[in-house]
């Protein structure tokens, strides 16, 4: 192994990928089309090796082309901004090469990823604790969900298959039954007897705390009450507003949660460490988890160790290798402290509430609806549209003004914000902010760019 490529490595991923990327003055992307891409990265895998040279040159071309997520004025995804303490302790994962399924082979991720799960679960207001572990991913914790709850409305199911099972229905939002965005209990029951008068078994509620794209919260405490009416399984998905939970002043927004069964919780959304770090937990302590997905595997869950097993935690997982995650939030959370974490969600969210209030008095835009939490949703009125009445020729219109913004501010490489439609809705930007880092003077500088670039 060559120690000197190493070093020489550390010190470009130092200049390029930490200290550039993250410089406000540098661009958040250098964007080329796939075509040009291919041409300039030179990706086919040969028979003979390169130098040492040559793949410095590559990586540092790597860094180059890619999206700097760290940049300040990278408002595009659930997830932005850079922890040093989560980068580095993902630098520490990936040197250390542990898999986190027996405690023989990750002795110390297994006691923090335990340690992690338990401070969470304290935060979900779980007094006795529970069970959990990290995965890939929110949508493949809320599949765990989906797993358990099936697991406790029909135990036979690993055995007999799903074909042997009734007709199981789960809910969740959906636009069609929103009010203001967000789950109506009051619905929720009427499907919930409607789907039984079919003959159907519900099993299971989504709720959800912090939408993807409005960032909107279900009412937590009310939905609880109809699944304990209907003893279903309530899972609150709180992958992106789970960071709420921090804060003594935005707690509040998932009033209820400690009635959850699961919840899913993603630490590389709004808590900023680095990416995959996402939880799922569940209120079970009766090993549920485990004899749901357990497999049994006995080349790695030999019974008869000399160590206490109850640690070898990939019987519980449906991964068989998985990295040992929870140690990206742990480093950062021991650095900062949970009073920091706390600060920094509460200056994101005070952020995101100035953005509004600018928006609110700008000639020219038009908010979406008052952010509940860090996204704020919102179309641009370029001055040609602005004297049209309110009506299906201006959203027509309005629908192809922010695909074209966001065309150019990709090739400015000026900064990143996301947009969509959503139901009838004309296409709208949606601005997520996350980063302690980011200033007033950084959500000024969006709305300018973006009537900037707005220009007919
Ligand atoms: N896991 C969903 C995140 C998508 C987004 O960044 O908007």
């Amino acid at each position: 192994m060559s120690e000197n490529f190493i070093h020489q490595s550390m010190s470009i991923i130092v200049e390029d990928a930490i200290k550039k990327a993250t410089d406000v003055r540098e661009k958040v992307c250098e964007w080329r089309s796939p075509e040009q891409l291919k041409e300039l990265l030179d990706l086919e895998l040969r028979d003979g090796a390169e130098s040492e040279s040559e793949i410095l040159q590559r990586f540092k071309d790597a860094i180059r082309y890619s999206v700097k997520t760290t940049h300040p004025r990278f408002f595009n995804q659930l997830y932005a901004g850079m922890d040093p303490y989560s980068m580095v302790a993902s630098f520490i994962i990936e040197a250390l090469k542990p898999s986190l399924y027996t405690y023989e082979v990750a002795p110390v991720f297994t006691l923090v990823e335990e340690a992690v799960l338990k401070k969470m679960m304290e935060l979900i207001g779980w007094k006795d604790g529970g069970d959990g572990i990290f995965n890939a991913g929110g949508s493949m914790s809320n599949m765990y969900a989906v797993n358990l709850a099936r697991y406790r409305c029909c135990p036979d199911i690993k055995e007999n298959g799903l074909s042997a099972a009734p007709h199981l229905v789960m809910f969740t939002s959906q636009e069609v039954r929103f009010l203001k965005w967000k789950m109506i209990p009051s619905a929720l029951e009427e499907q919930i007897l409607s789907a039984k008068s079919e003959g159907a078994v519900p099993f299971m509620v989504n709720a959800t705390a912090g939408t993807t794209v409005l960032g909107a919260f279900d009412p937590i405490d009310e939905i609880a009450d109809i699944c304990e009416k209907h003893n279903l399984w309530l899972h609150v998905d709180a992958c992106w507003g789970g960071a709420a939970l921090v804060s003594s002043k935005h707690k509040h927004l998932l009033k209820g949660i400690h009635r959850a069964d699961s919840v899913a919780w993603n630490p590389h959304k709004m808590l900023m460490a680095c990416l995959q770090c996402s939880a799922f937990m569940v209120r079970d302590k009766t090993s549920l988890l485990q004899r749901c997905h357990s497999a049994r595997a006995s080349y790695l869950f030999q019974q008869d160790k000399f160590y206490d097993v109850s640690y070898d935690t990939g019987d519980k997982s449906v991964q068989c290798s998985r990295k040992p995650d929870a140690f990206k939030i742990w480093l950062m959370w021991k650095a900062l402290g949970s009073r920091e974490l706390e600060q920094r969600v509460d200056r994101a969210l005070a952020m995101a509430r100035y953005l509004a209030q600018e928006i609110k008095q700008r000639e020219g835009f038009r908010l979406l609806m008052e952010p509940e939490y860090a996204n704020i949703c919102f179309w641009y009125i370029p001055p040609s549209l602005r004297n049209l009445p309110d009506g299906p020729e201006l959203w027509g219109k309005l629908h192809k003004v922010a695909p074209v913004i966001k065309e150019r501010m990709m090739k400015k490489g000026s900064m990143m914000v996301g947009y969509q439609p959503h139901g009838e809705k004309a296409n709208f930007f949606r601005m997520i902010i996350i980063s302690p880092q980011v200033s007033r003077q950084d959500m000024d500088f969006v709305l300018d760019e973006i009537h900037n670039l707005g220009k007919d």
